[in-house]
């Protein structure tokens, strides 16, 4: 079985937790813009959501919205995210496979026992003055979804025998990973609900979406999904392609890797790391693999990523000058990197 936990309210229950003075009052995280004039809301507690300010909104609704009592504070994310390595911490004392998948959020595997484990990381989240939701099920989209299910401080578990009865009845969009976008389209061919989904005809979604889009959503309306952890130990990510063409003159192979470079950062973003290591991966006409590494301060940068890479490249070359055919990246020794939700609140 695998877990998904999602901390509740998180920013602004980190807030609480150092100002207890703020403890009761609606509670407004804010990402400010301009001074303190204009912005939009991170996240709020739970009794600011009662008055209907939510994650995403404009600061100026917010403040329309707000009481007397209501308190607006700043996203402070380095004391969040030392909170967020707290709980984390929590969860490594109760399962060995750990995917975190935002600040407040992380998949892992329960082998036994997973009520009495989900129950006591939850008392020793509480213990930690914060509090999370727990969802258990077959996989990790229903996993997510259940989490979702009794916040906040919800536990829900997920049999498999229990997994249609689940979904049915429920709009498509209330999939987790089926957007807005894909709700339409769906609607589009008449698809709203997740029984009309997993019966629907295969040609008709493949149609409309492509092979791997229309499988994917089926599965979903069948309650499949996937049960492998990317551990958040990963040692590693790295992109390798072959190039238009073999070649041995520099320029060329540095235009190519440019493009491994784009590729390989997008990876590095979207799992949040930074790193501290650079490689080449340059594989010749032989097959034969030359790689050449290099430490470096901690960067996130793409920049950073191609300036060694090419002097690696100029170095390997210069000595051994092979035919490339496939040329590639690695970043290694990777660290958490700055967390990204506060640009998600412009819709980025
Ligand atoms: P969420 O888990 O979506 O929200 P939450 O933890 O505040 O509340 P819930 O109890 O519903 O889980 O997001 C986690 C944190 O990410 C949240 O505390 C603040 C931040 N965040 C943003 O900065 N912008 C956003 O648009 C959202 C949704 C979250
Ligand atoms: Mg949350």
């Amino acid at each position: 079985m695998i877990a998904h936990i999602d901390m509740d309210a998180f920013f602004a229950k980190c807030e609480e937790l150092r100002n207890p003075e703020i403890k009761g009052k609606p509670v407004v995280i804010c990402v400010y813009t301009r001074g303190k004039t204009s912005g939009a809301v991170s996240t709020s507690n739970y009794r600011a959501r009662e008055l209907g300010i939510e994650s995403a909104m404009p600061l100026s609704e917010a403040r329309k919205k707000a009481t007397d009592e209501t308190v607006f504070l700043p996203v402070d994310h380095d004391y969040y995210r030392q909170k967020s390595k707290e709980v984390i911490s929590i969860l490594r004392d109760f399962s060995p496979e750990i995917q975190k998948t935002s600040i407040d959020e992380a998949y892992f595997r329960l082998e036994t026992e997973q009520l009495e484990k989900a129950e006591e990381i939850q008392e020793k989240v509480r213990k930690l003055g914060l509090t999370a939701s727990i969802g258990i099920a077959p996989n990790k989209f229903l996993a997510k979804m259940c989490s979702e299910e009794d916040k906040p401080d919800g536990l829900r578990t997920l049999e498999e025998d229990e997994v249609e009865d689940f979904l049915s009845g429920r709009e498509v969009g209330e999939l987790h990973g089926v957007g807005d976008r894909t709700s339409e389209k769906l609607e589009e061919i008449g698809i709203e609900k997740v029984d009309s989904l997993r019966k629907a005809n295969a040609s008709i979604l493949v149609e409309k979406f492509g092979r791997s889009k229309a499988a994917s959503l089926k599965n979903r309306a069948l309650g499949k999904g996937s049960t492998s952890l990317e551990s958040d130990r990963q040692k590693q990510i790295s992109k390798i392609k072959t190039m238009g063409r073999n070649s041995k003159n520099l320029e060329y192979i540095k235009m190519e890797l440019e493009k491994v470079a784009d590729l390989l950062i997008e990876r590095v973003e979207r799992k949040n790391k930074a790193f501290q290591k650079v490689g080449l991966i340059a594989i010749d006409t032989d097959l034969e693999t030359h790689t050449r590494s290099r430490s470096l301060k901690t960067s996130d940068s793409v920049q950073e990523i191609l300036e060694n890479a090419e002097e690696l490249l100029e170095d390997l070359m210069e000595k051994q000058s092979p035919e490339i055919r496939r040329i590639g990246l690695r970043v290694s020794k990777l660290v958490d990197r700055e967390s990204q939700t506060s640009l998600r609140v412009f819709g980025n």
